[in-house]
């Protein structure tokens, strides 16, 4: 399986997020991406080839962001300097919010003060902005980009080893670590290139709220998300199995949420139900953002999988039999990230 890796990633590198009240140190970190890299060389799985290459992304980008919210990301660090020459050394955190649908509070004309603008475009306080996100954000996009064409070309599988994630990122928001959305990218470039109908099957241990957001209301690509229950979990206000999709995507979103200390048996029988509707969908292409943070020792997660088991998790996902795009998303307990992944697209590989 060919790796598609973005050299740019270690210029996202926020320094901390807000939680609970107190700045702690960001969990997403450029050494999560370097383990899984070292790994995917250790162990062979195949060509990795750096790419930041962007001249065919924004076309893409365009068809899963709105204009106003592409605009903003570009400007955003440029805009943060100006509004405190001081910010240069400081992260970005929106501290206020539209609460949109909410009380009358208004989106559709944008504050000029850049701190109320970041509100207007983010969900959370515990996604830092920095000086390199956006060139970060776009080479992994990028990948996304590069993985979905070999696929569309023919390659059994691909994979996308981006940072920053993506899975949170909606049509208009970033959040949850998340800017670009990398997995829509992949999904619509396979559209784009004939495929008819593309499954998304996230198996991050949090709700794929950006991805199921983006294609809601569409019939042509299914979304599937098997994550801890939004009662506890995080993101919290998406994500529940009523979400079954609107409109022409009614019937074409699938949340299978799990109580907070599930371990392999009961997550693997819902991977069993997200697979089956993937069949009954009739994709001929498949997008897994695939996230580690199930694993037993993630620091910001609650089930209990075992390396081990990403084995046999890559080799279920083999047994759809359909071209196969992996993007990078959480897992949090650094020093296993890299095994964990590599366990995955390896069950995979030998299983298909
Ligand atoms: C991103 B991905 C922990 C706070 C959790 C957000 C979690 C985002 C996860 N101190 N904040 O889905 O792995
Ligand atoms: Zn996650």
């Amino acid at each position: 399986m060919k790796t598609f890796h973005n050299p740019h990633h270690h210029r996202h590198a926020g320094k901390q997020e807000m939680f609970r009240g107190r700045l702690v140190d960001c969990h997403e970190t450029p050494a999560r991406l370097d383990f899984v890299l070292a790994e995917l060389q250790r162990r062979q799985l195949g060509a990795i080839v750096s790419t930041a290459d962007t001249d065919a992304l924004d076309a893409t980008l365009a068809r899963v962001h709105s204009p106003r919210y592409l605009d903003f990301l570009r400007q955003a660090w440029d805009d943060w300097v100006a509004l405190d020459p001081g910010n240069a050394d400081r992260d970005a955190l929106p501290s206020v919010w539209p609460l949109p649908n909410r009380h009358g509070f208004r989106t559709d004309v944008l504050p000029g003060n850049f701190a109320a603008r970041l509100g207007a475009f983010a969900f959370d306080s515990g996604c830092p902005l920095t000086a390199g996100t956006w060139v970060a954000a776009r080479a992994g996009a990028a990948c996304a980009l590069a993985a979905a064409h070999a696929v569309a070309a023919g390659e059994r599988s691909a994979f996308a080893l981006t940072r920053p994630p993506g899975h949170h990122a909606g049509p208009d928001y970033f959040g949850g670590y998340c800017f670009l959305n990398n997995a829509a990218v992949a999904a619509q470039a396979l559209r784009d290139a004939g495929r008819q109908r593309v499954a998304v099957l996230d198996i991050d241990y949090h709700h794929g709220n950006g991805t199921q957001t983006i294609f809601y209301e569409r019939a042509d690509v299914l979304t599937v998300s098997l994550h801890g229950d939004p009662r506890t979990e995080y993101p919290f206000f998406l994500g529940h199995a009523d979400e079954r999709g609107a409109g022409a995507g009614e019937g074409f979103n699938l949340n299978l949420p799990l109580p907070r200390g599930t371990g392999f048996g009961a997550w693997r029988r819902a991977l069993d139900v997200a697979l089956q509707v993937v069949d009954n969908f009739a994709a001929d292409a498949l997008v897994v953002p695939m996230g580690l943070d199930t694993f037993e020792g993630d620091p910001i997660s609650g089930f209990t999988l075992q390396s081990d088991d990403y084995r046999a998790i890559g080799a279920a996902l083999a047994s759809a039999g359909l071209p196969t795009v992996f993007t990078f998303e959480g897992g949090y307990a650094v020093d296993a990230v890299g095994v964990n992944a590599v366990n995955l697209l390896e069950g995979f590989q030998r299983a298909s």
